[in-house]
């Protein structure tokens, strides 16, 4: 709460209320969300302050025995495949309303400054967990692929499945992309992630609930809605009732 209040007093100090920010930031190129986007790790601390950090902890604080919950770990062809040669032939697309659709390496986004921070995820359901959480600021993929102003929403397509064969999604905003703390995690507890906590690539959002951080990330596509995804409600999780928002 008292985060949110000091969050709202900083983007009301830039002239700013409420959601307004986010909406003049993206239809205006040289509005903040863009010149935060393009400054990538130096980043928002103007816009949103330490205040609007998630709690970072100390290697004393990490659980070893880390939890699983989620679908199953995925075990179809195209999965099983990328395992095999320890993810060497993965590429993460990033496309959709971008100037610059790319596609990323393992190699390649090992090869970007990482950022290592030692959070809580904190499942709806009612347990967390810390670990510490290694990879790429969301934020530095955003600033290379220059989202178009009319992106508002950051799509994640996974590679699980549910029993009826439904593949995994999930949605943030571009506002919450941005945050330094959103990762594309590829390590968790200083070892290369395993396929079980989401290899090769797990979103990090330790600023919200434990079921905005998509595991095993098949594709990344900025939109302007996400009301053709699923059944609308922006997620996987969010489709069998759970609010988008999901903010701590
Ligand atoms: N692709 C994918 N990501 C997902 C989920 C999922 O079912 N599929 N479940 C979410 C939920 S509800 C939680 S609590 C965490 C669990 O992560 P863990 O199994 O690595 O602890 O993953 C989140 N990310
Ligand atoms: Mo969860």
């Amino acid at each position: 709460m008292k985060r949110r209040l000091f969050v709202a007093s900083s983007l009301a100090a830039l002239g700013l209320t409420g959601c307004g920010p986010i909406k003049a930031g993206l239809s205006d190129p040289n509005g903040p969300v863009y010149k935060l986007l393009g400054t990538a790790q130096g980043l928002n601390l103007a816009v949103i302050g330490t205040h609007g950090m998630a709690r970072e902890y100390t290697d004393a604080d990490i659980d070893r025995d880390f939890r699983l919950e989620s679908l199953d770990t995925p075990s179809d062809a195209t999965y099983a495949a990328l395992r095999k040669d320890d993810f060497r032939s993965y590429v993460m697309p990033v496309d959709g309303l971008v100037d610059r659709p790319q596609t990323f390496t393992l190699a390649h986004l090992r090869a970007i400054p990482q950022r290592t921070q030692i959070t809580r995820h904190d499942c709806v359901e009612g347990w967390s967990q810390i670990g510490k959480w290694s990879g790429v600021p969301l934020a530095t993929i955003l600033a290379m692929v220059q989202p178009k102003p009319e992106a508002r929403y950051v799509i994640f397509s996974c590679f699980d499945k549910d029993e009826s064969g439904t593949q995994f999604y999930g949605s943030i905003d571009l506002h919450q992309a941005a945050h330094p703390q959103s990762l594309l995690s590829l390590d968790l507890n200083d070892k290369p992630l395993d396929p079980d906590h989401g290899a090769p690539v797990r979103l990090k959002v330790p600023i919200q609930l434990g079921y905005k951080s998509s595991k095993w990330v098949r594709k990344i596509t900025l939109a302007s809605t996400f009301k053709n995804l699923g059944g609308g409600n922006g997620g996987y999780w969010e489709d069998n009732g759970y609010a988008w928002y999901a903010g701590i």
